[in-house]
């Protein structure tokens, strides 16, 4: 099985981040200062989880930069470095990259290969990938190529509707995950412990959790008695700014 995660790899929010890519302008402008915050939070909870944390500095030309989950997919220290599915991201993965360097074995992806790591969803010995706008059926070849010769079985899912495939589920431990209800089947996590969340409160079905308790977003009720529920301790944050630039919290950091 894998091993926890003992680390954090985080990158600090730029001066650009509100020209961020998005999906739909967001309804007010994102109010930089208070993002920075939020960032800072995240941070802190992050490491009151009890993970070393590295801060990479922003990166000024890439108003995503702080999205670094979707730089690379790690499992069983290996690091898949991705080509990201969007043309105006791509650069980013390279200070990720060379921060993961002295930890992890690093493997490339070329293009028309596609992939970011925010369709990548790795629980137990599985793998879920998204195929999304951002990822292709090459990138999710790629991501089989490398961990399939490790032992890992993994799983195409149809993403549509959705950036990303963690926008609606993730990982609460390695037997469970987090689900919106209405999305896709729970059928495709058959052997996990399916904890839903009210469609209403997708946004909620993306948390980070750590040796039993969950980073979730503030404000999703339903989301924080499921998780109670299921035994997990919370902590909610708000991520109001950082979500205006399509964010969630797993895609600010990458643990490993
Ligand atoms: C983007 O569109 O790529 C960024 N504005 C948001 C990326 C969020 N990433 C994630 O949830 N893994």
């Amino acid at each position: 099985m894998p091993q926890p995660p003992t680390h954090a790899l985080t990158r600090l929010l730029p001066d650009s981040f509100p020209a961020a890519t998005v999906e739909a302008p967001p309804l007010m402008p994102i109010d930089l200062a208070r993002a920075k915050g939020q960032h800072r939070s995240y941070v802190e909870a992050l490491s009151a989880l009890g993970l070393t944390v590295i801060l990479l500095p922003a990166d000024e030309s890439h108003p995503d930069c702080c999205f670094v989950e979707d730089c690379v997919l790690c499992a069983d220290g290996v690091a898949l470095v991705a080509n990201l599915g969007a043309a105006s991201r791509r650069g980013e993965e390279r200070a990720v990259a060379e921060a993961l360097r002295p930890y992890l074995r690093l493997e490339a992806m070329q293009a028309p290969a596609t992939l970011d790591g925010g369709d990548c969803l790795r629980i137990g010995k599985r793998i879920f990938i998204g195929q999304s706008k951002r990822t292709n059926a090459q990138g999710l070849a790629r991501v089989r190529e490398v961990f399939g010769s490790l032992g890992f079985e993994v799983v195409s899912v149809p993403v549509a509707g959705s950036l990303h495939l963690k926008c609606f589920c993730s990982k609460v431990d390695e037997d469970t995950v987090l689900l919106a209800d209405r999305t896709v089947s729970p059928e495709i996590f058959h052997g996990l412990r399916v904890v839903l969340v009210p469609h209403e409160e997708a946004y909620a079905a993306n948390c980070v959790a750590v040796g039993g308790t969950a980073l979730i977003s503030q404000g999703f009720p339903e989301t924080e008695r499921a998780l109670h529920a299921a035994g997990l301790r919370t902590v909610a944050l708000d991520n109001s700014e950082i979500r205006k630039a399509d964010g969630s919290l797993t895609c600010s950091s990458v643990l490993f």
